[in-house]
């Protein structure tokens, strides 16, 4: 798989491509026989204050890009907990909708009911919030380059945090395939330059389903973001799919145009338990939302479509 723009060999920020060795993997289970679990078949960076050319120049070409520990795993663990308390907090309220996003709920593998999608976590904890103001985020702008590009912090869905479990009952397990950018349509608006900035929060390797994205396809045109899968129906695999191997801190980036889905894992019960969260960095015409909003129609399918 070319993966590569250019051969990339040890330049500042990247951590740890198909060459390379697991430096920067700090978890010693995540070896098995002295292979990596967690190694990918593309390079994956570091993220600091600035984007290196390597890394805009590999984003341009697969439309994704992989930056290891982007915050410590005691942060994972303060973020999860907290997600708990306002999933509870939103159980005990019966809330059925944040800004007008339907909130998705289902079963843990203990029968607890539990939020499997909150929208705009971020306007419901500090935490959450003071996350979004993390400087490094805005070096991403670089990879649209425009000057409005924000973080979606009242646009689209904000702060989206996805808890994915496969148990009898729990109704979210996968996401069929999608590009993010289809929402603009569906706002009536122009399809403008969108970035979606996934910060993992489970350690998730490509045998236990996941996100599975096609390199590329962020820039072949609007015939190709449109028909090439039959929105949020199709979950069936793509001979050019790759699937990411991700730790419990990691952040990605894919384009809005990307097309990509979460595969289900093929395990029940913990073992399939994924929890991550996505911010949009968008640009263009200022679309806030408030408690009077209502559902966009791709807001609805995905909490019809994907059982
Ligand atoms: O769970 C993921 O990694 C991706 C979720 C996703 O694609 C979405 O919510 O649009
Ligand atoms: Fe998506």
């Amino acid at each position: 798989m070319d993966l590569n723009g250019t051969a990339i060999k040890n330049h500042s920020g990247e951590v740890n491509g198909k060459n390379h060795s697991h430096k920067g993997h700090h978890n010693g289970s995540g070896h098995i026989n002295g292979k990596d679990k967690f190694q990918n078949e593309y390079p994956v960076f570091q993220l600091q204050e600035r984007l290196t050319e390597e890394q805009k120049k590999f984003f341009d070409k697969n439309g994704f890009i992989h930056f290891k520990n982007f915050i410590s795993k005691e942060k994972v663990n303060d973020l999860l907990l907290e997600a708990e308390a306002i999933q509870n907090d939103w159980i005990s309220k019966d809330y059925k909708t944040i800004n007008g996003v339907p909130i998705k709920y289902g079963t843990d593998v203990d029968g607890k009911k539990i939020v499997q999608r909150f929208a705009f976590i971020n306007q419901h904890s500090e935490k959450f919030a003071s996350l979004l103001k993390e400087s490094r985020l805005k070096g991403l702008f670089e990879l649209i380059g425009t000057a409005d590009c924000r973080i979606g912090e009242t646009e689209k869905d904000g702060l989206v945090f996805n808890h994915y479990i496969n148990t009898d009952e729990s109704n979210y397990s996968q996401l069929g395939w999608h590009t993010d950018a289809l929402r603009d349509i569906f706002q009536g608006q122009k399809i403008m330059p969108m970035l979606n900035v996934g910060i993992h929060l489970d350690n998730s390797t490509t045998d236990n389903g996941g996100l599975r994205i096609i390199p590329g396809t962020h820039n072949k045109g609007i015939g190709t973001m449109l028909f090439k899968k039959v929105y949020f129906i199709s979950h069936k695999p793509d001979k050019k799919e790759i699937g990411l191997n991700v730790e419990a801190g990691d952040l990605t980036v894919h384009d809005g145009r990307l097309w990509h889905r979460v595969a289900r894992s093929p395990f029940t019960g913990e073992k399939s338990r994924r929890r991550v969260m996505y911010v949009p960095i968008v640009t263009g015409k200022f679309t806030p939302r408030d408690e009077n909003s209502k559902p966009l129609l791709y807001q609805r399918l995905i909490s019809i479509t994907n059982k």
